[in-house]
């Protein structure tokens, strides 16, 4: 894992006592809603998932995890913390990517597993009110039954929260179709830390009365306060959904097929996702999988459309897959004839963060790259890890391979670098270099993941000194004694 020597524990933060710990259980009651590691026993591997990120990169060292079951709860505990200086961590499904779930030092982590009720759906406006902690899955399959959608989907839909989605403004697989969540959310339900309940759960699509400060808490990283609510505008669920895998001799070629994608698909195209060959390779190293294509080509992209005709959807794609074929865009390509079949060529792209992870860590970058110059960057970073010697089939080299794939429709590239071990010499072939390079690019250095701790010290690539001074007038308002998630990204 990585530690920060560089961050000191903030000694204006209270250490927890067993009169801190008997306050909490007095207010959340059953044991099940508390996890004490300050006046009992508990072991690390119990207290790991909460402490311990999905990379296996960042670990804290709670010894306290509260499960409130109210937004009351939430406002008791989160009052009592800020009284009483104690620092805290949100946390939802712990599934985020930039070490923001996790603690760094003793902070109480307050996670949202016990807040998992929907609250209410309306099924002719397609408004969704659930609680912060209800999972992503949970929400879309009780939509599915309705016809409806959530409109945000992502690897980790089986774990992740919907309010740790919102604290992340997640972006995900289909957000070319549906749109990011900074549009959809139509409210939410917050607590600050002084425990004041801020209400804004409206269901309207439309509200114009001043500054819409719901949106301060998306994308927020549990800086300001604990999202506890989420009122979401969810689309109807498409009857007909159709995918394509396509193979490409090159980047070029994948843009002209973007381009042909959306010239020919237009309205039912839902998600257009590249991956590169390395990818794909490492995927089918874990995996011994069939590949969905014969040949093996540089990049591969998965073409997804969603609509009401299934038959008029198969020929609209099988159309375009015969244009971009003919034109020579597109060197191979696969129709997905079933569902089992869609989902096997999803598992292709979705499959990836997992099986990267195969070797032992991943170095991530989640990036938008104006799109000319998205995969330009793979291709450098690929050469610098190998000039440096790093890069290699046996067990002396840490590096395993340097990847590329993402959200091509809305210019998010993910640079990985999946790695045997984490090694400082890796690390500093990669950093400032990968932010250096998106910033003079006018990218941003973190395009869906946020900043949390892993970028902490470069948000500066991405925002100005005005910029990031505003942030901190914000979190100082709403968080004047930092309790809320300290040593991260602000
Ligand atoms: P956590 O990881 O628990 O928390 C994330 C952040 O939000 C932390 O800073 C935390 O302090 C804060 N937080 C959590 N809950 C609250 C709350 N109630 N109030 C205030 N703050 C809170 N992301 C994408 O954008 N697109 C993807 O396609 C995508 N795919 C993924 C695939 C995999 C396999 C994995 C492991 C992750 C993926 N992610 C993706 C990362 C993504 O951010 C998370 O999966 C998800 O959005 C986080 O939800 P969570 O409940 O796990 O939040
Ligand atoms: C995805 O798109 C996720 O699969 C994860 O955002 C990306 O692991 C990553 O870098
Ligand atoms: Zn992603």
């Amino acid at each position: 894992t990585d530690t920060y020597p560089e961050i000191k524990r903030d000694e204006r933060f209270s250490h927890i006592t067993a009169e801190h710990v008997a306050f909490f259980k007095g207010i959340l009651g059953k044991e099940s809603a508390i996890l004490d590691g300050v006046t009992a026993e508990v072991s690390g591997d119990d207290m790991e998932p909460y402490n311990m990120d999905w990379m296996r990169k960042y670990q804290g060292h709670c010894k306290l995890v509260l499960k409130p079951g109210s937004t009351e709860e939430v406002s008791k505990i989160l009052k009592y913390c800020n009284d009483n200086m104690l620092a805290v961590v949100p946390q939802g499904g712990n599934t985020g990517l930039v070490g923001g779930s996790v603690p760094v030092f003793d902070e109480i982590v307050i996670n949202t597993s016990r807040m998992n009720q929907i609250r209410f759906f309306d099924d002719v406006s397609g408004v969704l009110v659930v609680d912060a902690g209800v999972v992503l899955e949970v929400a879309d399959q009780f939509l599915a039954e309705k016809g409806y959608i959530f409109p945000l989907d992502l690897g980790a839909k089986g774990s992740c929260h919907i309010g740790g989605n919102v604290a992340a403004n997640a972006g995900g697989l289909r957000l070319l179709r549906y749109g990011s969540l900074h549009g959809n959310v139509l409210g939410i339900e917050a607590v600050l830390p002084d425990g004041t309940i801020v209400d804004d759960l409206s269901r309207l699509r439309k509200n114009n009365t001043g500054y819409d400060l719901k949106q301060l808490f998306i994308g927020g990283e549990g800086t300001i306060g604990m999202v506890t609510a989420v009122s979401i505008h969810c689309p109807q669920r498409s009857k007909a959904m159709n995918v394509a895998f396509l193979g490409a001799d090159s980047f070029e070629k994948i843009q002209q097929a973007f381009r042909e994608a959306k010239i020919q698909l237009g309205e039912i195209l839902s998600a257009f996702e590249l991956m590169d060959s390395y990818s794909q390779n490492l995927v089918h190293t874990v995996r011994q999988n069939k590949r969905p294509l014969e040949g093996e080509y540089p990049f591969y992209c998965l073409i997804e459309t969603s609509g009401s005709n299934s038959e008029h959807d198969a020929e609209k794609l099988g159309n375009f897959l015969e244009d971009v074929m003919s034109k020579e865009i597109i060197a191979d390509g696969v129709l997905a004839e079933n569902e089992t079949q869609i989902k096997s060529l999803w598992a292709q792209r979705e499959g990836i963060p997992e099986c990267l992870g195969h070797w032992g860590g991943v170095y991530k970058y989640d990036l938008s790259i104006p799109l000319g110059d998205l995969y330009k960057l793979v291709d450098e970073t690929r050469k610098r890890i190998e000039d440096a010697g790093l890069k290699g089939d046996t067990d002396d080299f840490p590096v395993v391979d340097v990847v590329g794939y993402g959200h091509m429709g809305d210019q998010n590239l993910h640079l990985n670098i999946a790695v045997r071990r984490y090694d400082k010499r890796v690390e500093e072939v990669l950093e400032p270099f990968v932010y250096e390079w998106t910033g003079k690019v006018n990218g941003s250095i973190s395009a869906e993941h946020g900043l949390g701790i892993a970028k902490k010290n470069y948000i500066g690539y991405s925002r100005s000194e005005t910029m990031v001074g505003l942030m901190k007038q914000i979190k100082n308002l709403y968080d004047p004694n930092g309790i809320m998630n300290p040593y991260k990204y602000i």
